[in-house]
Formats: C-alpha cells, structure tokens, sequence
C-alpha cells in the first residue's frame, strides 16, 4: 500500500466558461484526488476557508481516513452548515474518494457497492423566449435523445435578465437586478407546460423549476392546475428555509416534488423527507458536504421511496458530476441527474471519464471519480468575478431568486 498522508494540498480558480473553485490534494505515495467548491457568487470566500482553515489541518492526516476527516471538519469546527462550509467540506471529501478509489485501482462506484444501473437518465435545460422558440428547443433536445427536459420561458411582458458585460479581470462585478412578476408567471406556467404537452406527447418527460418565484398558494395553484399535465416535477415552488409550506402544495395536488439545491446537510433534508413532502430531493455533492454526506442523505431518502436528482447546473464543475455520477450508479434510489452542460473551454481544463449518451449518462470506467484537473489549462481562463441576479418586484420589493 502506497503512503497516504496528505503531503500538499491546493486550490485552484478558473473560469473556463464560468467559476470554478477545485481542491488539489497530493499524498506522499504520489496519488492525487480533486474535489469541486464552487460556490455561485461566493468562490473566494470557500477559497479563503479552505486556504486558512482547511487545508493547514489537512497536511499529514491520513487520506485513507475519510470518515473521520469529515467529523473532524464538520463537527470539530463548532460553526456548523452553511454552502461555504459544506462546500470546503465537500471538496475534501470528493478528493479523498478520488484517492481511495485509484489506491484501489477501482472506479468510485464500485468502492460504493458497486453499480445498480449502467447509465443514469439525465435532463437538460430547453429555453426560449416564448413557447414557439421553447418548442423549438425542445425539438432540438429531443433529436440528441433526451427523454426528460427541463422547461423555461421568458413570461410575456416580463423584463429579461439583462447581458451583463465581463468586467475586466480583478474588478468586482455587482449582481443585476431584475424585475419579476408572480401573478403573470402564475397565469403563464401552466399555459407553456401545457402547450409543450400538447405539441410533443406524453413519453416526454417534462420538468420545470419554479425557483421560487410565487408565494405558497400561488404555488399549490400550480401545481393543481398542471396536475393533469403528468409532469416529471415542479421544483422550489418555495424557498426552502420552511419546509412546512409544501404541506399546502402537497394537499392542493399529486404533482411530484424536487427541492434541495441549496440543502447542505442531512438535517435540513430531514423534515421534508420524513413527512413525505418531496418526491426528489436535489442535493449534490459539492453544496452538501461530497459523497460522505450526500450518501447519507440518500439513504434517508430511501426509507421513504424519495429517489435522487442531483443538482447539475453548469455552476457546478465536471469534477461534481464525476461524484454525483459514481454515486447515482451505485445508489438504489437514483432518480435523474441534472445535466445542462459546460461551456466548450471547460472540457480544455477538465478531463472526465463520464459521457452523455442517448439520453443518459456514464461514469467510465477509469479510477476514482474520473475526472482530472490540467492546472496549465487552468491558468489561462483567470476568475471573473460574477453573480446571480437580485430578484425585484415591480415596487421594488425585494424577492427570492
Ligand atoms: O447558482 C444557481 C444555479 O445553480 C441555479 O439557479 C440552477 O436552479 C438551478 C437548477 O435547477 O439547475
Ligand atoms: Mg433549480
């Protein structure tokens, strides 16, 4: 067995495409792992926790130790949840299984009990700005094999995001602001999921996000109203920070369910899961806390027949989908994987063994999660500071996004 204590670790930021935040870390025996930390909008504060607290604490551990290098970062920190965290947590974790699984010359899902499925059914994102360019998109998918698409349009009259311009390099961008409507969205949903119904049948599997746009009744009112629709699912029909306010969606309606993005530990997942209020839950490695804990969570899930569907916006790096993917192979309840895609530069940084095919999606069969890091390719897409736009209403109240 080769030495595995941790000899150096490192975080390298770049924006191929977009930001991506990854933790390198070396063992004396000469094995390396990554794992993702990407937070959207928040990059340099995870790197900043992982250069000052994490990583110091990290040189001379055992990588083989991954148990207990997660109790050691989650509960011996005191401060407990939180993205940034979790996030710092998670890349820890990710990269450690990476190591495990190439010191054991195995592809990571087989370190997890091996695979219960070959390919996992994923779903990407159909946009247009009014339902005849969203069909089109749709078609477009559906010629490249998805089976599960994932639904957005612009609401009419509604303002658009606005282009944002790059700033230069080293200049802090602030957030957009933009103006939504929940009453024009809660009149126009169910009229653009119901017209991509009708124009491509009832085996497409349908999915749409509500992202938290509309109060709670407006949501059940939703739900209702598409229930005859068949969707796959609506998902954050509400901002999760009170998980009670899906009991009033669930009696308006049998339409399923999918929350959890911004979940980062088995503790917020808990209630939902426990009183059957979600029929997916979202969660993803790199936002909950990597493998150790998002395996956990899924268990859970499985007590109550709640299947997986981890988050997979382009946010999120190729090193994540390496772990979601290994995971979603290995679990019994797998559900879907989120895929929408990376910008082309990203496959210049990243190499990933997994594949999309045929409306689905493959881990490889290399060692660990797959997917590695080239740091000189890194180094010429610098970060580029960037936020998510604030939410509005048309009084300017301020709104969830
Ligand atoms: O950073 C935020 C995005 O990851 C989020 O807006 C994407 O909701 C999202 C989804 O379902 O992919
Ligand atoms: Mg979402």
């Amino acid at each position: 067995m080769k030495d595995m204590t941790i000899r150096a670790a490192r975080v390298v930021v770049c924006a191929p495409g977009r930001n991506f935040v990854t933790l390198v870390i070396e063992t004396e025996g000469g094995l390396t792992g990554i794992g993702d930390a990407t937070v959207n909008g928040r990059e340099t504060g995870v790197v900043a926790h992982l250069q000052h607290e994490v990583i110091p604490s990290l040189i001379g551990r055992d990588a083989g130790r991954i148990e207990d290098t997660w109790q050691y970062f989650y509960r011996g920190a005191y401060w407990r949840g939180g993205p940034v965290a979790l996030a710092a947590i998670g890349a820890v974790d990710v990269a450690l299984w990476d190591i495990k699984a190439k010191a054991a010359g195995m592809p990571l899902y087989q370190l997890l009990g091996g695979a219960s499925r070959e390919r996992m059914l994923c779903y990407p994102h159909a946009r247009g700005h009014d339902i005849e360019a969203l069909c089109d998109d749709v078609a477009r998918l559906c010629e490249k094999g998805f089976r599960a698409i994932r639904l957005h349009c612009d609401v009419p009259g509604e303002p658009q995001h606005p282009f944002i311009p790059p700033l230069p390099h080293g200049v802090a961008a602030l957030p957009a602001e933009i103006t939504r409507d929940p009453d024009a969205y809660t009149r126009f949903a169910p009229r653009m999921l119901a017209a991509v119904r009708a124009r491509f049948g009832e085996e497409l599997h349908l999915l749409h996000d509500i992202h938290n746009r509309v109060t709670p009744i407006q949501a059940a009112r939703i739900a209702r109203e598409t229930e005859p629709l068949n969707l796959f699912w609506l998902e954050d029909p509400v901002p999760m920070e009170n998980p009670e306010v899906l009991r009033l969606i669930r009696r308006a309606s049998t339409t399923p369910l999918a929350v959890g993005e911004v979940l980062n530990t088995i503790h917020d997942c808990r209630r939902m899961m426990e009183e059957q209020l979600i029929d997916y839950i979202r969660v993803t490695p790199v936002h909950a806390g990597g493998i150790t804990q998002v395996r956990r969570i899924a268990d859970l899930a499985a007590l109550y027949q709640i299947r997986t569907a981890f988050h997979g916006a382009p946010d999120m790096s190729p090193v994540n989908f390496g772990a979601a993917l290994h995971l979603g192979r290995a679990l019994p309840n797998f559900g879907i994987q989120e895929y929408a895609g990376h910008a082309p530069e990203a496959g210049e940084v990243f190499h990933a063994a997994w594949r999309y095919a045929d409306g689905g999606m493959t881990t490889g069969e290399a060692p660990g999660h797959g997917v590695t890091l080239d740091e000189a390719a890194a180094a010429r897409f610098p970060y580029n500071p960037s936020f998510l736009p604030v939410v509005r209403l048309a009084d300017g109240t301020l709104w969830h996004y």
